[in-house]
């Protein structure tokens, strides 16, 4: 981190908004004066924006750390993301312009959105779905991912997305955890030509998820009728999607939500095995993401929205549905792989769309530089207009790379700092209005405090340390479902009183801020959160395995990759042919995602004489530096043996 660092203090490039940009554009410096006047008067009147059912009688009840926003009012998300824009000239405007991988493409006017919305949520209440109620909605990025999320926000059911990467294991313990009555799935979803069986892995999940009553499964396979291969259905629980539809009625009202009332569960990985789902709510979560949204990527009616997130990260439920939808934008979404059938596919969709804004990661803009400049530049990108990072840090090079050869040099970049457990964008420049500099989020966004503090707390005006939240702000999880003890405990004891991200910072003397990473031990592998226990409940379920220990080393690519330090029990013997048992093991058991790039057997691991594995030294070796303080081992001879060992290995 310290090389990072270096790195980072050293960079001096400074980019001012282009004054045509400015001229038009939504954010201004009265925003962040106004916020700074009254935060609660500010997110009042970012409220105000949307359609209420019933106004709200106090903007903040503020019990530590126990939020509530805009309390008493009443608001439904689904009739703010369609119904309001059904009356002017959004109405016959593509709220959704959709390629699947294979090129097929869908466009869907704000109508057309609005009418399958209340169709599927009609067909919802006909399997006795009820406010209140959790639907688990595992699918490919078809515009049906859209339609399901919306469907239960108009009726009050909360919603549950489960990445479509995650294995049958993964689905099964969200949806025992959330205990969701119905599942959303699809028969398969095209990833690099292949087909993923999302059906076939659902089936499995629901096996051992005694509270799944009816599964929808939505007809993705062109011409699947009756080739049961992928999706074998199951009389009287399973339900096709475009049957069920066609068989209610398309006229629903919108149920009256109170603000603090569940709008969806996301579980996210966190520092034990078990993954927390965080609870966002209502009003409070609209209100900004709307805000973020018309303000960060300054969205005007020509635009083309592309955030390339899948639906199943919070990314994807942000900036892809909820708040787009809000501003009444017209949404670009893409079924596969950046790289199907070529490198240049990412490239061909912003010509063929005109899209004119794109919000991706870092891990993406990395794999573009190294696959070269002729793809982008082969294709027309004078659409563009603006670019936005997300999910982990952005190095410089990458930033200038991403402003140079996808930004024809003219697109501000917008890198947004936030999280799962933020709801939404916290820490980004404004387009227009924010200077920026490579590699820093630059600074909060108005009416959000964030505050960097040291090891004591104690509140530090530049320099490194954590950055934490100061002030409740109304995107904020509310909860972890099921467990409000793990809620306080995580986020809100470390330094008290105060928000605790997870993440290093440093903040410069301009008071911008620099992200580190996590200084936690969750990963983030190619932009997607990994906690290193799950990887290792995961690996020691499996017969050979005593001990495992997963730490994440530097990445290219993906920023970090998984490293795993397995011990064997006596009747097993390490082995190429075990190493990728192991690592097929965890990706079955996890997903894909967490599927290790390198096992390394050991006799022992280090550990500290209250038996806790030091997965710091173990970091040091898998890094290739120099071991850091060992004093506080057990056995101090374990790491260097092991270091000499690990070496040898890699050879
Ligand atoms: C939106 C999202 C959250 C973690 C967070 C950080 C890292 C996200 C940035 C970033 C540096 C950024 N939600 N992170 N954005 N680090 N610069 N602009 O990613 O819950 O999946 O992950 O991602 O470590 O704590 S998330």
């Amino acid at each position: 981190m310290s090389d990072q660092l270096d790195t980072l203090l050293s960079e001096q490039r400074r980019f001012s908004p282009a004054s045509t940009f400015a001229a038009d554009a939504n954010g201004t410096p009265a925003l962040y004066e106004s916020a700074a006047r009254d935060r609660e008067a500010f997110w009042a009147e970012q409220a105000g924006t949307l359609e209420w059912i019933r106004p709200w009688d106090r903007v903040l009840d503020w019990t530590p750390p126990h939020a509530k926003w805009f309390v008493g009012g009443k608001l439904n998300v689904a009739a703010n993301c369609l119904d309001r824009h059904l009356t002017g000239p959004l109405r016959n405007t593509a709220a959704l312009v959709w390629e699947g991988e294979p090129g097929d493409r869908r466009v869907l006017t704000y109508w057309d959105l609005a009418r399958e919305v209340r169709r599927a949520a009609n067909a919802l209440k006909q399997l006795g779905v009820r406010k209140g109620d959790r639907v688990a909605i595992y699918l490919p990025m078809v515009p049906e991912a859209a339609m399901a999320m919306l469907a239960c926000a108009r009726i009050g059911a909360v919603h549950s997305v489960i990445f479509g990467g995650f294995s049958a294991e993964s689905v099964r313990d969200r949806v025992n955890d959330a205990k969701a009555r119905v599942l959303i799935t699809a028969d398969g979803g095209y990833r690099r030509g292949q087909v993923v069986p999302l059906k076939r892995m659902a089936d499995q999940a629901m096996a051992e998820a005694p509270s799944i009553e009816h599964c929808i499964v939505v007809q993705r396979r062109p011409g699947s009728p009756g080739d049961e291969s992928f999706a074998t259905m199951k009389e009287g629980r399973d339900h096709w999607w475009h049957r069920l539809l066609d068989s209610v009625s398309s006229e629903s009202e919108p149920e009256a939500m109170d603000a603090e009332d569940l709008l969806f569960i996301l579980y996210t990985s966190g520092t034990t095995g078990k993954p927390k789902g965080i609870v966002h709510t209502t009003g409070g979560y609209l209100t900004q993401v709307a805000a973020t949204t018309k303000y960060v990527f300054d969205l005007k009616p020509a635009d083309v929205f592309w955030c390339t997130a899948d639906i199943g990260w919070v990314t994807g439920h942000s900036y892809v549905v909820y708040g787009p939808l809000a501003n009444g934008a017209t949404v670009f979404m893409y079924e596969g792989a950046p790289d199907w059938p070529e490198r240049d596919r990412f490239w061909s969709l912003v010509e063929t769309h005109g899209v004119t804004i794109l919000y991706t990661a870092p891990t993406a803009i990395r794999a573009f530089m190294k696959w070269g400049t002729d793809h982008p530049a082969r294709h027309d990108l004078s659409t563009l207009r603006l670019l936005g990072s997300v999910g982990e840090p952005i190095n410089p090079e990458a930033w200038m790379w991403y402003q140079a050869h996808i930004g024809g040099g003219r697109c501000p970049i917008v890198d947004t700092w936030w999280q799962t457990e933020t709801g939404g964008i916290m820490i980004t420049p404004l387009p227009g209005v924010t200077t920026t500099k490579p590699g820093s989020a630059t600074i909060p966004f108005p009416g959000i405090v964030a505050e960097l503090v040291n090891d004591a707390g104690t509140v530090l005006p530049q320099g490194g340390g954590f950055l934490t939240l100061a002030a409740p702000w109304p995107g904020m999880l509310r909860t972890i479902y099921g467990d409000d003890a793990r809620y306080q405990e995580t986020y809100w004891s470390r330094f008290p009183g105060r928000y605790f991200a997870g993440d290093g910072a440093k903040v410069d003397e301009d008071g911008y801020w620099w992200i580190l990473g996590r200084v936690d031990d969750v990963l983030n592998v190619a932009g997607h959160r990994i906690g290193t226990m799950e990887v290792e409940s995961a690996l020691v379920e499996h017969p050979a395995v005593a001990e495992a220990a997963v730490v994440g080393k530097s990445h290219d690519l993906k920023g970090q990759a998984l490293a795993a330090f397995v011990t064997l029990k006596d009747s097993h013997q390490p082995s190429a042919g075990l190493k990728d048992d192991l690592k097929a093991h965890v990706a079955q058991k996890i997903g894909a995602i967490a599927r290790p790039d390198d096992i390394f057997f050991s006799a022992d691991l280090p550990k500290t004489r209250s038996g806790k594995i030091m997965r710091r030294l173990l970091k040091d070796i898998a890094e290739g530096r120099a071991l850091g303080d060992t004093t506080t081992l057990a056995d101090p001879a374990v790491v260097s043996r092991l270091k000499d060992t690990y070496e040898s290995q890699e050879a």
